[in-house]
């Protein structure tokens, strides 16, 4: 096992211990939009996001406790946006992390009651002061995660691609969907981190850039998989976009220049952590952990 695998492994186990807290079970009437949201949260998923955040605030030197409640917040939005993905008005997907989707293993209605649960959960985690003492630095986390996951962030990226079933976008249009729909919740993860240390602009500036390329990478590494991946190693089903005759990064560039691509915004990714030295080790080899990745 690598020293990323071992610091992958380490960050998913914390992230574990946190939802689970912060998503107790219940014995109450409503227990069952409780079970459907731990559903969605535990047992599963790379906890990419969670990762970048910790990793990005650990450069500024903030404690593991808040940082993991944080990123616990931000993981509960990334795994609204599956649950809700995955429903037959979306995807209509039945595998999800190797199990069944949350609708399938409850039903559509409960699915979307625990997306909405888990998205507002989030906010109120990051609004609590054992997040962070400064209520300021509460309040920008808030912003700047409602930013990067509404209309102008995520939900706006995949109203987009609901949008484009209708027409073929060419490479600037799917590079400003992708960035709307992946990459925003990926640049706020370090953008959080960075809030959370109070970094200086250049710190700020520094991770931001680095975020922007691997949101990208990820995407591009998401479209070769679906061609490429094997379901059962992926999770979920693949071959989608093609099947859905959807224009992607490798539809447009082809395979080859595709990889190429991803492996260079990874590159560009990690040349942008210099000025943290070996503190931005870890984020150095999750760039390229991204676009080499099975699943
Ligand atoms: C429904 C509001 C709403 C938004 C949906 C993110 C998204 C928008 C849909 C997910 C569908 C999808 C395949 C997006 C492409 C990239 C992506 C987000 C993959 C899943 O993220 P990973 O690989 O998943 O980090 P794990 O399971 O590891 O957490």
């Amino acid at each position: 096992m690598s020293e990323l695998d071992r610091a992958l492994t380490a960050c998913a186990e914390n992230v574990e211990e946190y939802l689970d807290r912060l998503l107790p079970k219940s014995e109450m009437p409503e227990a069952r939009v409780i079970d459907a949201m731990r559903y969605a949260t535990l047992g599963g998923g790379k906890r990419i996001r969670p990762f970048l955040l910790v990793q990005c605030a650990g450069l500024f030197s903030v404690s593991e406790s808040r940082s993991y409640r944080a990123a616990a917040a931000l993981e509960m939005v990334h795994c609204y946006s599956l649950v809700h993905d995955d429903l037959p008005a979306m995807d209509d997907d039945d595998m999800r992390r190797g199990r069944p989707t949350v609708h399938k293993e409850f039903d559509d209605a409960t699915a979307i009651l625990a997306g909405d649960a888990l998205l507002t959960k989030s906010f109120e985690v990051l609004a609590d002061p054992d997040t962070h003492g400064n209520a300021s630095v509460r309040a920008n986390l808030c912003l700047v995660l409602a930013q990067a996951a509404g209309d102008h962030g995520m939900v706006g990226g995949q109203m987009l691609d609901l949008v484009a079933e209708q027409s073929q976008l060419d490479i600037p249009e799917i590079t400003r969907l992708q960035r709307m729909k992946t990459g925003a919740l990926i640049a706020v993860a370090c953008d959080m981190g960075a809030i959370m240390g109070q970094a200086s602009n250049a710190a700020r500036q520094a991770l931001h850039h680095y975020a922007h390329d691997i949101g990208l990478a990820f995407q591009i590494a998401d479209d070769l998989l679906d061609v490429e991946g094997d379901a059962e190693e992926v999770g979920k089903r693949t071959g989608k976009d093609e099947a859905a005759g959807k224009a992607t990064f490798v539809s447009l560039l082809g395979v080859e220049r595709a990889r190429d691509q991803a492996h260079l915004l990874a590159e560009q990714a990690a040349a942008h952590l210099e000025m943290f030295e070996e503190k931005g080790e870890h984020l150095k080899q999750l760039a390229n952990f991204i676009v080499t990745r099975r699943k």
